[in-house]
């Protein structure tokens, strides 16, 4: 079954979702996670992220709907029934923080979406996995667009970070074609390229740049 197949029958029908990341969320976990929030939203699904530890201030301008919250301000009872859990840029509950793996161990329906190597070959047809993709950023992109759904400017912008900065500005071998295919269509919705890369990677000096 392919990624989108998969992604698309575990969504099925469901009402609520929780997103989350691997501990020291990276710019590829927070990317993905906020933009498959919002784009879990435009259908109509109930979706929030919760992370452990707060956004670092370089990656705020990430989430400026503020989709993630901490352990503390998510209240189980009030968010009401959690239909499925969506674990991104890691596949084991090993690397989710302590305070919210319990909640998906006991929930049962999770659903990991990452490009990393898993020791648990058997799982993945279960999962959306694809150590092919140069992000996890990526996959999410990929599958967004497979449902027919637009890229807004606020799922655009941290999709393109987690890419970005997951690939050391397109450096490695795993960028692909269809890398830039998508961000092709990430920028198209006119997020502003320079900006982005001097909030997420710090001021550089004209030297490092040059030589
Ligand atoms: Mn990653």
């Amino acid at each position: 079954m392919s990624i989108l197949d998969t992604f698309r029958s575990r969504i099925q029908g469901i009402k609520s979702v929780v997103l989350t990341t691997h501990v020291m969320p990276d710019a590829d976990g927070i990317g993905s996670e906020v933009g498959l929030c919002l784009a879990l939203r435009q259908m109509g699904i109930k979706a929030i992220c919760v992370n452990s530890e707060p956004l670092p201030q370089r990656y705020r301008y990430m989430d400026p709907q503020n989709v993630i919250v901490d352990p503390q301000d998510f209240n189980l009872n009030e968010f009401g029934q959690v239909d499925l859990w969506i674990v991104v840029d890691t596949n084991t509950t090993d690397r989710v923080a302590a305070e919210i793996a319990p909640h998906i161990k006991k929930n049962g329906n999770v659903l990991f979406i990452d490009h990393h190597p898993t020791p648990h070959h058997e799982q993945w047809s279960q999962h959306c996995i694809d150590t092919s993709a140069a992000a996890t950023g990526q996959l999410a992109g990929e599958i967004i667009l497979g449902l027919g759904l637009k890229f807004t400017p606020e799922i655009a912008l941290p999709l393109y970070t987690a890419i970005i900065i997951d690939t050391s500005s397109f450096r490695y071998p795993s960028v692909s074609a269809k890398t830039h295919r998508l961000v092709s269509q990430l920028l198209d919705t006119g997020i502003t390229r320079p900006l982005l890369i001097m909030a997420s990677m710090g001021p550089r000096k004209w030297s490092i740049c040059i030589f």
